[in-house]
């Protein structure tokens, strides 16, 4: 006997007397998000969210051994529901996050329901995906929370004509729709309705629409990893000097973008629930251990959600004491309150929506890098589209 082929037969005896992970132990979490293609950023930053979470407080809860199981599903429907069914089905998977786009939540709500497996969506933020399905959870955001708040700020900024520009699908519609009944109803002027293509958008023929209807500002929603594209072209048309004002949600001046977007983005104003400048001893700590782990990266909200998506699962998984059953998971989840890197947080029993601190920003340049400052913050909102129909 060679003393390799000794070494593995000792070393599988030992593993025997430890006693190997049973499967019942083993709580298989799969995170299906584009680590590929046009939104493989809104992947990368879940992915490595989500993991940080389990490098700070182990792989263990409750005698279950966490086993996160990444999926790239390159942001097709099709492949997302289909990975959705086989974590299921052949991986036993006992919860399901990511969704790195509203089509791609939608795609799975039909298999979470069936399965009464909890769908944790931790990236789509239109408002009626939680409508879905009675097991979606969302630690992402919605649309409306975000936009709804950014008209107020205009109101009250003597900002009265505006032109929106969004990408024209689900959230972009809920934006627009959010920051215009808001501006309207207070007194403000929509000048024109822009939807931008939500698939490689070439924006130059609609930033030459915005110069010739000279608004005050323009309002932008566009999904992250658009941002520094269109801040690109919102300078070389020389909108940044024209007068015409940047006002965005915070998808816009993404952490993830916003160090390389350059000046053009300074000033530029924004409401959001997530900068990797909150100042919170919480964020700090949650930033310095995300940019160790993740070298040349910065956490932006993406990540966030990612990491208190499995936050939530840990503690519903406390609460029910390692019981994995989806009905059980879920009532654990409803009313859930804890504390955030972006602030403090819970989840809205009724909803299953997250409810936050939605933050006023500017991006600044601070030590010589651009962030989002928050200078305003309108405490515990909750998605005003579902508020409204209350
Ligand atoms: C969505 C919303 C996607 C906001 C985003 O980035 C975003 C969505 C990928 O619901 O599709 O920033």
């Amino acid at each position: 006997m060679t003393s390799n082929r000794r070494i593995s037969i000792l070393a599988a005896a030992a593993a025997l007397v430890a006693g190997p992970a049973l499967a019942d132990d083993v709580v298989t979490v799969g995170l299906i998000v584009p680590m590929t293609g046009q939104q493989a950023t809104t992947g990368k930053q879940e992915q490595a969210g989500a993991n940080l979470y389990i490098q700070l407080h182990g792989d263990t809860v409750a005698g279950k051994k966490i086993v996160l199981e990444v999926k790239d599903d390159a942001g097709a429907p099709d492949v997302t529901k289909r990975l959705a069914q086989d974590l299921i089905a052949n991986d036993n998977a006992k919860a399901l996050m990511g969704f790195g786009l509203t089509p791609l939540a939608l795609a799975v709500a039909p298999v979470a329901t069936e399965a009464k497996v909890p769908e944790i969506v931790t990236a789509a933020a239109t408002a009626m995906i939680t409508e879905k399905s009675p097991y979606i959870v969302r630690t992402s955001f919605t649309l409306p929370q975000a936009a709804a708040p950014m008209a107020q700020w205009c109101l009250k900024n003597n900002i009265h004509k505006v032109v929106t520009l969004v990408a024209d699908y689900g959230p972009g519609n809920d934006a627009e729709k959010w920051f215009g009944d808001v501006f309207e109803k207070g007194g403000g002027q929509i000048v024109e309705k822009i939807r931008t293509p939500l698939k490689a958008p070439d924006f130059a023929p609609f930033l030459q629409r915005v110069k010739d209807d000279a608004p005050e500002a323009l309002f932008v929603f566009l999904p992250s990893g658009q941002g520094a594209a269109f801040m690109k072209e919102f300078a070389e048309r020389g909108l940044d000097k024209s007068g015409v004002r940047l006002i965005a949600t915070g998808d816009v001046t993404d952490d993830d973008q916003l160090a390389d977007m350059g000046d053009a983005a300074l000033g530029v104003v924004t409401t959001h629930h997530y900068s990797a400048a909150h100042d919170s001893p919480e964020n700090k700590a949650f930033v310095a251990a995300f940019e160790k782990a993740n070298a040349g990266m910065r956490p932006n909200f993406m990540a966030v959600a990612a990491y208190d998506g499995m936050a939530l699962l840990y503690q519903a998984l406390d609460k029910t004491k390692g019981a994995t059953d989806g009905d059980a998971l879920i009532a654990a989840m409803k009313g859930m309150s804890w504390t955030s890197p972006r602030g403090p947080v819970s989840i809205d029993p009724d909803t299953r929506d997250i409810v936050q601190n939605i933050y006023v920003r500017k991006v600044e340049k601070v030590d010589g890098a651009l962030y989002n400052v928050e200078f305003d913050a309108i405490p515990a909102v909750k998605d005003p589209y579902k508020a409204a129909k209350q």
